[in-house]
């Protein structure tokens, strides 16, 4: 088998899940960059949906990174899902469930007034409070264990930093439990790995440029 090849946009979330599962697994990868919204032809070729992540190998085409996911966890080891399919399909349904919290950072990213980035804001901390009430206050997703589930939500955790340093905007306040997770997830090596080289300031460069309320108050 040769090496996979990530195609990655270098703040999108979707493709860091990739990325952190493929640095706790130390597969050998390659990852190429391209602007996602505004693609070279060759992407758009083997693209199905024109969206990141992407991940190539050999001959075949993944999108989607839940099944990206899936096929890195079954292919590789050590696994991360719980064994049990009962409790293997509660994760997968709450990694799904994290997805939403996705388009809420960005939506709060783009917001063009106070009333909406407000809006954002409130509706993040409602999806949280599901999550938060399964969660609990363990140290991870699953209790003791670390799985696929804690990986999937790692990057709303480095977007939710983002805020908090950047804007004065905290989505964890008052939110022990989901705060602790953070800090957990946050020193993990890979997910360290996963952000690029000037992840906070291709972030504000976004926002600028799309003329965003949080940058231009
Ligand atoms: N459901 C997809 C979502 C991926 C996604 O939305 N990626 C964004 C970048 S973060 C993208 O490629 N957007 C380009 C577009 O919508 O044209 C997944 O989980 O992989």
């Amino acid at each position: 088998m040769s090496k996979p090849k990530l195609i990655s946009f270098n703040v999108c979330p979707f493709v860091q899940r990739s990325v952190i599962l493929l640095e706790e697994k130390g597969v050998d990868y390659d990852i190429d960059f391209i602007d996602v919204y505004d693609p070279p032809a060759w992407f758009l070729e083997i693209s199905p949906t024109g969206k990141v992540p992407v991940l190539q190998v050999n001959d075949e085409v993944l999108f989607e990174s839940t099944v990206i996911g899936e096929y890195i966890e079954e292919v590789y080891d050590p696994k991360f899902h719980p064994a049990d399919p009962l409790i293997k399909a509660k994760n997968r349904a709450w990694m799904e469930y994290t997805s939403s919290l996705y388009g809420g950072t960005f939506n709060l990213m783009m917001a063009k007034s106070k009333g909406s980035a407000d809006k954002f804001v409130k509706e993040m901390r409602e999806t949280q409070k599901s999550l938060d009430e399964v969660k609990q206050n363990r140290p991870w997703f699953n209790g003791d264990e670390f799985s696929m589930a804690d990986i999937f939500a790692a990057p709303y955790f480095v977007r939710a930093e983002f805020f908090k340093k950047n804007f004065n905007i905290d989505l964890l306040e008052g939110n022990a439990n989901l705060q602790d997770w953070s800090d957990r997830l946050l020193a993990r090596k890979s997910v360290k790995n996963s952000i690029v080289k000037g992840f906070e300031n291709i972030m504000v460069e976004r926002m600028v440029e799309n003329k965003s309320f949080l940058v231009t108050g």
